[in-house]
This record gives structure tokens, C-alpha cells and sequence, in this order.
């Protein structure tokens, strides 16, 4: 069973971590060893060294395929390895009927777990302070290589990996090791960000039991949708641990985006969100390796039938989404997403006006919280 290292315990380390508590939660952090065995894929990646060689990487990597092409992906192999992973579990401070009720966060690529737990402008950007407001309890943490969570190498860190982190952190909340606060939780429903939903549809549909419900953000199933050389030329990824001191720890197979107008570009949409919001998530964000990057579709082997899950699933994104929607999904959103949640019960598709990929952080994000929690007092 995993040990959880309390409060008390890690008084210097949680000055770091606690930036914002949401008024209406009692909330504890936790540094919880996840044991977990995964199918790690071999890469035939170059390892640069420099920009240079990254950039002329990213140039081969985009350029047409041929039948002749070789494939970047070799072998595979179980590992089994326990990983450090960070977190916060935030409960309402008096308990409420759907206190119990525990929502399993994986964020995405950019900010780590502050961006269910923003300290700007709480009040129209901080998810877990409005699940707190509508009853509900939150258990988020940082990714495997991002916030305070253990580091692994760029170059190998990849979906299945946090899968099977993710499945094994929502055995552990549901056993109530680490929400003492409600004791054993009544239910669990399993969201995502972006990478984030990619991961807990993987886990959800290998694993149909493991939650009661699922909020995929920032998701999008259609081939239509994904113009993936498209996305890594605005992208414009460059070698984190050059782009700032403060990415020196990470090795160089993490990137990031080279400036806050490259997240605009693929995360935002005018004239929905302010600069002072933008600036903040620039100087929010965290590196990203290149093997995540190119797992998001890899989950689960690339099979993205969730048919066995018959449990309740939503699908919400920024109607605007330039990352999974090429910019508009009017019309590219419901199918082949309901066909994969074929026996949800029920599946709900949902697009959100006046956003892009990055909803949580453009106006009327409450807009988007209360479909999601909508959605949870309707159907669980
Ligand atoms: C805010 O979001 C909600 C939920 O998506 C939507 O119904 C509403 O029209 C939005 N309001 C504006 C002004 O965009
Ligand atoms: C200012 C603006 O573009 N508002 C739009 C928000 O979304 C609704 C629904 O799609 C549109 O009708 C508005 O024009």
C-alpha cells in the first residue's frame, strides 16, 4: 500500500507547492509512490543536444512520408518502476451530499496540476474552488516529469506510462488512503485535459470499472481534426532547458514553445481571453518531452474503443479548439466519439462557445464548469 507523507512532514516542501487553496476547501498535499508496470515503447529518435539538431529533427519529422519512411517506433518491453507523484487532495469544508464524490484530475501539456487550482482570478478560472462551490471533492496531481512529481528522460517519458500511473492513483484514492477528510469515496469520476483526457480515456477504456464517470476536456477523436504536422509547425518547439534556467532540470529530449504567442496560437482564441491571463499561463507552463507529444494517440495501442465503458462520459471542448479541431469542430465533434463511448450511459458531447484548446483559461470558463458539474449531478 502507498505511504503518504503528511503535512506536517514536508513543511518546506509544501511552501512551494500550496500557491492557492480555494476558501471553501480543506485540502492536503501528498507525495505518493506509484508502483506501476507499463509497456515502454523504444523510440529510434535522434537524442539532440541543441536546437539546431532538434529543429532539423522537427523538419524530417514533418516532412512527407514515403512507403519507404522508416518507422521511429521500435520495441517494446514491461517495466516495472514506483514513481514519486505530487498532489493535492481538496474536499469541501463542510460536507455536502455529493462531498464523496471524488474527481480524479489529470492535467495537460502546459501547466502542471495548477491548472485545476489556478491562483489568478480564482473566481473565473479555478475549477476545483467551483467544484468545491457545487459539493464536490478533487484529487489532482502533477504528471510523471512535470511539477513536483519525479523527472524520467524526455526522451523515453510516454502515455502508456501514465496510464497505468493514473489507474493506480485512482486504486489508491478509492481504497480512501489519501481522502481522509470524506473517508472511503462513494464515487469517482476520472477528468482529463487534453493529454490529459487522452490518458484517462486510455485507463477508462482498458479498465471500464475504475470510475463511475469521465470528463474528457479538450478531446477530439475525429482524424479530421488533426492536422498533427500542422501542430508541431506551431508548435515551434524548442529545447526547454535553453529557453529558461528555471527548465535546467529537465534533460533535452523536454521542449516548450518558443514564445507566449506560440500558445496563443494553438492554445487560445481572441477576442476571448486577456493578456494579463496569457502572460500568466506563459510563465506557468512546463516543459514537455517529445515522446508525450508523440504518444497522444498511442494510448491503449492506439485503439480507441471505450465500448466496454458503461458508465457516464462527457466530451467538452472550446468550439474553437485549434489542436484537436484544426480550429472549428462544429461538425467534426460528436462521431467517431459517440460511436467509442457506443454504451456510455449516457455519452454527452459538448461544445463550448467562445474558446479554443484552452477553455479553462478564456472567459466564461465557469461557463464550461458548470456543464461539467451539470453533467456529474445529472448522471452519477
Ligand atoms: C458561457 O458558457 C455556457 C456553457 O458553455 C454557454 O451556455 C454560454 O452561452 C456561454 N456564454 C457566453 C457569453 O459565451
Ligand atoms: C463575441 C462572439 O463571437 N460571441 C459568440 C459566442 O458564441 C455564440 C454561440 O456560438 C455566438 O452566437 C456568439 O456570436
Amino acid at each position: 500500500m502507498s505511504m503518504s507523507l503528511k503535512r506536517s512532514a514536508l513543511g518546506a516542501f509544501l511552501s512551494l507547492v500550496a500557491v492557492y487553496y480555494p476558501p471553501g476547501a480543506q485540502c492536503r498535499e501528498f507525495m505518493i509512490p506509484v508502483e506501476v508496470s507499463s509497456e515502454v515503447v523504444q523510440f529510434n529518435f535522434p537524442q539532440w543536444g541543441n536546437d539546431f539538431e532538434l529543429v532539423d529533427f522537427l523538419a524530417i519529422a514533418t516532412t512527407r512520408q514515403t512507403p519507404e519512411t522508416p518507422s521511429p517506433i521500435g520495441d517494446s518491453a514491461v517495466q516495472t518502476n514506483t514513481f514519486r507523484i505530487a498532489a493535492s487532495f481538496c474536499s469541501p469544508r463542510e460536507p455536502t451530499e455529493k462531498s464523496k464524490t471524488v474527481i480524479v484530475a489529470t492535467h495537460g501539456i502546459g501547466q502542471a496540476r495548477s491548472h485545476w487550482n489556478s491562483p489568478l482570478v480564482p473566481d473565473e478560472y479555478n475549477f476545483v474552488q467551483f467544484a468545491i462551490s457545487q459539493g464536490y471533492s478533487v484529487f489532482f496531481y502533477d504528471r510523471l516529469g512535470q511539477g513536483f512529481s519525479e523527472r524520467i528522460s524526455g526522451f523515453v517519458n510516454q502515455i502508456n506510462i501514465q496510464v497505468e500511473i493514473l489507474k493506480e492513483l485512482t486504486r489508491i484514492v478509492k481504497t480512501g488512503a489519501v481522502t481522509e477528510a470524506i473517508g472511503v469515496p462513494e464515487k469517482v469520476a476520472l477528468m482529463g485535459y487534453s493529454f490529459g483526457s487522452y490518458i484517462t480515456h486510455a485507463a477508462i477504456s482498458t479498465v471500464p470499472d475504475l470510475a463511475d464517470a469521465v470528463v474528457l476536456t479538450a478531446v477530439g477523436f475525429n482524424p479530421e481534426g488533426l492536422n498533427i504536422n500542422g501542430l508541431v509547425r506551431s508548435f515551434v518547439p524548442r529545447i526547454a532547458n535553453m529557453q529558461s534556467s528555471k527548465f535546467s532540470s529537465w534533460d533535452t529530449g523536454y521542449l516548450t514553445w518558443v514564445d507566449k504567442f506560440t500558445q496563443m496560437n494553438t492554445y487560445f482564441k481572441l477576442p476571448f481571453f486577456d493578456e494579463a491571463t496569457a502572460n500568466f499561463v506563459e510563465q506557468e507552463k512546463q516543459p514537455f518531452a517529445w515522446t508525450e507529444f508523440f504518444t497522444i494517440n498511442m494510448g491503449n495501442g492506439g485503439d480507441f474503443d471505450a465500448s466496454a465503458f458503461t458508465g457516464a462520459a462527457l466530451a467538452i471542448t472550446g468550439q474553437n479548439d485549434y489542436i484537436v479541431c484544426d480550429g472549428d469542430c462544429v461538425g467534426i465533434f460528436e462521431e467517431p466519439a459517440s460511436t467509442l463511448y457506443q454504451n456510455a450511459q449516457p455519452f454527452v458531447p459538448y461544445l463550448h462557445p467562445n474558446a479554443s484548446h484552452n477553455f479553462n483559461f478564456h472567459y466564461n470558463a465557469t461557463g464550461a464548469y458548470a456543464v461539467i458539474t451539470k453533467f456529474l449531478d445529472d448522471n452519477i
